[in-house]
C-alpha cells in the first residue's frame, strides 16, 4: 500500500513511466512515507544504505552499471547535506542521480522544530535541475506537482544528463499508507516526433505562437501544405492564408467549441495573446499535445503536453506528410461565419473603427509595433496585409518599453516606415522614447486616448466605481498633444468619426515622424467591444 500523501504517489507513477526504478533508501522519519511506498510497488527495486554519503555514491555505482538513472531517497536536515560529494561527483561525471529528500512544509523551516534546513538550493550549480513540491490540495496544485516531477525527471538525461533534486515537503501524519493505487499520471516524454501518430490523427491542429518576421517566412511555405488548422495570430507574423484561422479567439467565443476539439495540438513558436485559445486547448485535453521547441524546453502553456520535441520548427514541419480531413473545414466555416458578422457591425467612433481604419491602409513593407493591453487584442479582430512585420513585447507583456522598442527598431532602418499603435497609459509611461535628439523620422504613432487602462474595463468582473476608476483603471485628463509638438513632431487629434480620416492622412502621409491622437470614450469603446463579445455563429 501507498502513502496517502498526493505528491508521493504523483512522484512514484512518473518514476516508474521515466524508467527512475531502483532506488537506495537511507532511515529518516520524513521519507518514512516515501521508503514504505517505494517498497510497497513491484516496479521498483529497493536498496537500503543507512549512512547518506555512502548511499549517494552506491546509488551512482548502480546507475553506472546498469546505465540507467538510479535515485537515491534521504530524510531532512544533514541527511541531505551528507549527499553533497555524491551529487557533485555524478555533476561531473554526468551521472544521472537522482535526489530525494524529505522535507518539513516551508512554514516549519527555521523554526527550531528540528532536523530543518532550507533545502531548496543546497546543491547549488552542482545538480542541473531542482524542484520543490507542493503539497497539491487542488487541480491547480496537482498540474504544478506533476508538471515539476516531469520537468526533474527529463533533466536527468537531457543532453550530458547529471544528478537532479526532487525536494519533497510531507507534512505529519506520516504513517497513512493506505492508498491502493497509484494515480495514472501524465509523463511527459522528450522524443522525436512519432509521424504515424501525426498521419493517423482525425483533428490535427497546429499553434503557432509570436514568430519573427524572417522565421515565419521559413516556416509559413511549409505550413500552408499541411492541410491542418494553423491557429496564429498577427504577432506570429504569418500572414495570411486560407488553412491560417486567425479570428480563433472570436470563433471560440462565438461557437459551441466541441466541434473543434483537436485530438493531436502541436505548438510552436514563442507566446499567444489569447486566452480563449489556452483555455481552449487545456479544457479540450487532447489525446497528445506536443510542444517543438529548439532547445527542448518543458513548456507546458495548455497543462496537457505529452511530448516535447526538441527541434527547430523549420526541420520539424518538413517531417510531417499533408493532412487529409474535414477539421480544417470545420475551422474555416467558422472563420468566415465570424469574419461576415464582424462586417455587419457598426463599430462608430471607437478603437475597433480606428485601428481597422490603419491595418487597411498600412502600406506594404512597413512594420507595426503593437503595444500591449487592449491594442495587440484590438488589432487581431482584423485582417492585416501579408507583407507587414509585426512586433510586439509579448515576452513580458508589459506596457513599458514598447515606445522605445520603436524608437530602436525605426532608428535601425529609416527607410523602414514603423506603426505604432499604443493606448494612453502605455504611452505616456514610455513617453520618454521620443526625447532623443536623433529621433527617426520614420515613426507614425497612433494613440488611442480612451483616457484609461481600458482592458480593464472591458474585462468582465471589475466592479465600476470611483475606487476602481482611480486605482485600477487609472483615469486621467493628459494629453500628448504638448510633449509631441515640443519635440517637432507633427500632431493631429481626433474626438469623433469625422475627425479619424484627417488623423489617418497624417498618419499615412506625413513624411517626418507624426502623432494622431484619438480620444475615445471609454463607455462606447465598452458597448462596441460587447457586441464583438454577443457575436453568435
Ligand atoms: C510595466 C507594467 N506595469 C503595469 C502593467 C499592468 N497593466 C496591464 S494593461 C495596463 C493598462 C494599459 O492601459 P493602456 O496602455 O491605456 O491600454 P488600453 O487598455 O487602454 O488600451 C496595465 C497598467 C503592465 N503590464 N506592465
Amino acid at each position: 500500500m501507498y502513502s496517502t500523501k498526493k505528491n508521493i504517489q504523483q512522484l512514484l507513477s512518473l518514476m516508474e513511466q521515466h524508467g527512475v526504478t531502483d532506488v537506495v533508501l537511507s532511515p529518516g522519519s520524513r521519507n518514512m512515507p516515501l521508503a514504505q511506498s517505494f517498497a510497497a510497488h513491484s516496479a521498483f527495486t529497493c536498496h537500503a544504505v543507512t549512512d547518506e554519503r555512502s548511499a549517494g555514491f552506491f546509488a551512482i555505482g548502480l546507475s553506472l552499471n546498469t546505465k540507467r538513472p538510479a535515485a537515491v531517497c534521504v530524510t531532512s536536515g544533514s541527511a541531505l547535506l551528507n549527499l553533497a560529494s555524491a551529487v557533485s561527483e555524478a555533476y561531473y561525471q554526468q551521472v544521472p542521480l537522482l535526489v530525494i529528500s524529505a522535507d518539513r512544509p516551508a512554514a516549519w523551516i527555521g523554526q527550531m522544530d528540528g532536523q530543518t534546513i532550507p533545502q531548496t538550493g543546497v546543491f547549488g550549480t552542482l545538480v542541473r535541475k531542482e524542484v520543490s513540491l507542493p503539497e497539491p490540495a487542488n487541480e491547480t496544485n496537482i498540474w504544478h506537482c506533476n508538471r515539476l516531477i516531469n520537468e526533474a525527471l527529463l533533466e536527468l538525461t537531457h543532453h550530458v544528463g547529471g544528478p537532479v533534486h526532487i525536494n519533497v515537503p510531507i507534512s505529519e501524519p506520516f504513517f497513512d499508507c493506505t492508498e491502493t493505487q497509484l494515480p495514472a499520471e501524465r509523463a511527459i516524454k522528450r522524443c522525436a516526433p512519432d509521424i504515424e501518430k501525426w498521419q493517423t490523427a482525425h483533428k490535427p491542429l497546429i499553434i503557432v505562437g509570436q514568430l519573427q518576421k524572417t522565421e515565419a517566412e521559413q516556416l509559413k511555405p511549409i505550413l500552408s501544405q499541411l492541410g491542418c488548422p494553423i491557429f496564429c495570430e498577427h504577432i506570429s507574423n504569418l500572414g495570411s492564408h486560407p488553412n491560417f484561422i486567425s479570428n480563433t479567439d472570436l470563433i471560440l467565443n462565438s461557437a459551441d467549441t466541441k466541434q473543434f476539439t483537436p485530438d493531436l495540438a502541436i505548438y510552436l513558436g514563442g507566446h499567444i495573446v489569447s486566452k480563449r485559445i489556452k483555455n481552449f486547448i487545456r479544457t479540450a485535453k487532447p489525446q497528445q499535445c506536443w510542444r517543438v521547441d529548439t532547445e527542448g524546453a518543458c513548456t507546458d502553456t495548455f497543462q496537457c503536453v505529452t511530448h516535447i520535441i526538441e527541434m527547430q520548427p523549420n526541420d520539424f514541419l518538413q517531417m510531417l506528410t499533408p493532412a487529409n480531413s474535414n477539421y480544417l473545414k470545420t475551422w474555416q466555416d467558422a472563420s468566415k461565419n465570424v469574419e461576415a458578422e464582424m462586417q455587419k457591425l457598426d463599430f462608430g467612433f471607437s478603437p475597433f473603427s480606428i485601428v481597422k481604419r490603419v491595418l487597411e491602409q498600412v502600406p506594404p513593407q512597413s512594420a507595426i509595433v503593437l503595444a500591449n493591453s487592449s491594442m495587440v487584442r484590438y488589432a487581431q479582430l482584423f485582417s492585416l496585409n501579408t507583407d507587414i512585420e509585426v512586433l510586439c513585447n509579448r515576452g513580458v507583456n508589459g506596457i513599458d518599453g514598447t515606445l522605445s522598442t520603436a524608437v530602436g527598431y525605426a532608428s535601425a532602418n529609416p527607410d523602414k516606415k514603423v506603426f505604432v499603435m499604443i493606448g494612453d497609459l502605455s504611452f505616456f509611461y514610455d513617453m520618454n522614447a521620443l526625447w532623443q535628439t536623433n529621433l527617426p523620422q520614420n515613426l507614425r504613432i497612433v494613440l488611442i486616448n480612451n483616457g484609461c487602462g481600458e482592458i480593464f474595463r472591458v474585462l468582465p468582473g471589475l466592479t465600476k466605481n470611483a475606487d476602481t476608476e482611480r486605482f485600477v483603471m487609472a483615469s486621467h485628463n493628459t494629453s500628448a498633444k504638448g510633449w509631441t509638438e515640443s519635440l517637432g513632431i507633427e500632431y493631429q487629434s481626433a474626438k469623433s468619426t469625422s475627425e479619424i480620416e484627417k488623423c489617418i492622412g497624417l498618419i499615412m502621409q506625413s513624411p517626418k515622424t507624426a502623432l494622431a491622437e484619438f480620444f475615445t470614450n471609454p463607455s462606447t469603446d465598452e458597448s462596441v467591444f460587447n457586441n464583438i463579445q454577443n457575436i453568435r455563429i
